[in-house]
């Protein structure tokens, strides 16, 4: 059986939705997101820097949200969310997943440094102010390739899992506006999935 060491409001709300969505049966250790438990002897023997996702499947055990999902639908169950290498889609499939963690997930690290994680006389506006207009530029282009699409290559997939839950963290920071229709849009659409719900509310 898949197990998932997961912490709330985390990528690992990634694999949660995934699983759910393919419908795959998987035990969860749900830990604190604090150091007691993300940085124990234990977390650490599964991750060298003590963070989630970690996910363990029999002798396999493997860390990297992106990495995790490739090799879900490599070894498990592809269930739609990966189009075939041949498909026109390919190329854009693997260019917005590698996106998110590439070039909108910096910008939110350090939003999230800079407001909840540092206590607050370390806390830096400059290097806040620079990293929101970062993110609002990084998510420029995902704003314009939504135009008249439900999701990022069309229909959803294994991209939305990345990209679409890092865009649902950017809004969550306030950084996607009024003048980003198509990813106020499409973070709806997100939001309304019964399995992205399952992985967001799963504490
Ligand atoms: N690139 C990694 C990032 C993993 C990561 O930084 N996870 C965060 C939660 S979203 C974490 O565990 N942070 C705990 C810490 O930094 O102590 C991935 O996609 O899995």
């Amino acid at each position: 059986m898949l197990k998932l060491h997961f912490a709330p409001n985390s990528r690992a709300g990634r694999i949660v939705w995934l699983l759910e969505e393919l419908g795959l049966p998987y035990d969860i250790n749900k830990m604190a997101f604090h150091p007691k438990d993300l940085k124990s002897d234990a977390h650490r023997a599964r991750h060298p820097l003590g963070r989630v996702p970690v996910l363990d499947d029999g002798d396999v055990s493997i860390f990297e949200s992106g990495a995790i999902i490739e090799y879900v639908l490599e070894r498990h169950k592809n269930g739609g969310l990966k189009p075939d290498v041949s498909a026109p889609e390919f190329p854009e499939y693997l260019q917005w997943f590698h996106y998110c963690e590439g070039m909108v997930m910096p910008p939110i690290n350090t939003i999230v440094v800079q407001t909840i994680l540092l206590p607050e006389d370390r806390r830096d506006m400059t290097v806040l102010g620079q990293a929101q207009r970062l993110l609002t530029k990084s998510l420029a282009p995902v704003e314009t390739a939504l135009a008249g699409r439900a999701y990022l290559i069309g229909d959803f997939s294994a991209a939305d899992l990345m990209l679409g839950h890092a865009c649902f963290m950017a809004n969550r920071s306030g950084c996607v506006t009024d003048d980003m229709p198509n990813l106020k849009a499409y973070i709806a659409r997100i939001e309304s999935r019964p399995a992205f719900q399952k992985a967001i509310t799963m504490s």
